[in-house]
């Protein structure tokens, strides 16, 4: 299954400074080597919940657990060692009411910044899914959409999306949601970093995307 990476480039208005901002994917995704948090350097957190606990530092979600040991967890394919098309030995982070979704807040705790990068990957529910960041004024980055759900609910990864957005403004919080049922979501990313320059970030999804169809091929 062919699977397209879409960089979107938004400017936003009403700053002082011409802001960088917009949204990264849906694109897919089987381990951290996918992640575009790879290209923007090292100053960074991942959440990956194999630790049964969202505790890394300057993020709260509204809703939400872990869920680990069990044939309905739906991890990162990676997590468990081994890509594999299996994840029922990872840790995932479960909302039960989809519509309800689950939002992210920052804090920052990066030298008194806000993440000016932000991410996650959808791992379950059902069709459609959305994603949509705030940047410290309150501004929409706009919302990403996918249809990747295989409409099963034990394990299956090869539907595993990577959602995310960046703003040179801050990343105040952002939301995933569904439509129906549950929702299950893995490696929150975030960080401060540099944000590239919109052509650059064009690159870094065309790299992407080569990779993807070298892997594959
Ligand atoms: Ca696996
Ligand atoms: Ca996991
Ligand atoms: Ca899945
Ligand atoms: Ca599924």
């Amino acid at each position: 299954m062919k699977k397209c990476v879409m960089v979107g480039i938004a400017g936003v208005g009403a700053l002082a400074a011409p802001a960088v901002a917009g949204t990264i994917g849906p694109m897919q995704y089987l381990s951290v080597a996918d992640s575009p948090l790879q290209f923007l350097g090292a100053n960074a957190q991942l959440e990956n919940f194999e630790d049964g606990a969202l505790n890394t530092p300057g993020v709260a979600a509204s809703a939400g657990f872990v869920l680990g040991g069990s044939a309905w967890v739906d991890s990162v394919d990676g997590d468990d060692g081994f890509i594999d098309g299996a994840c029922v030995g990872g840790h995932s982070w479960l909302q039960n009411v989809a519509v309800n979704g689950i939002t992210f807040t920052f804090s920052p705790v990066f030298g008194g910044n806000l993440p000016n990068w932000a991410g996650i990957v959808w791992t379950d529910g059902h069709n459609p899914a959305y994603f949509e960041a705030f940047n410290s004024l309150g501004q929409s980055l706009g919302v990403v959409v996918h249809n990747n759900a295989d409409e099963m609910y034990q394990g299956s990864t090869a539907e595993d999306t990577f959602v995310g957005a960046y703003d040179t403004a801050g990343i105040s919080y952002f939301r995933i949601w569904g439509t129906m049922g549950g929702l299950e979501v893995d490696h929150l990313q975030y960080g401060y970093e540099p944000v590239p320059a919109p052509g650059a970030l064009a690159l870094v999804g065309a790299a992407g995307l080569l990779f993807r169809m070298r892997r594959r091929g």
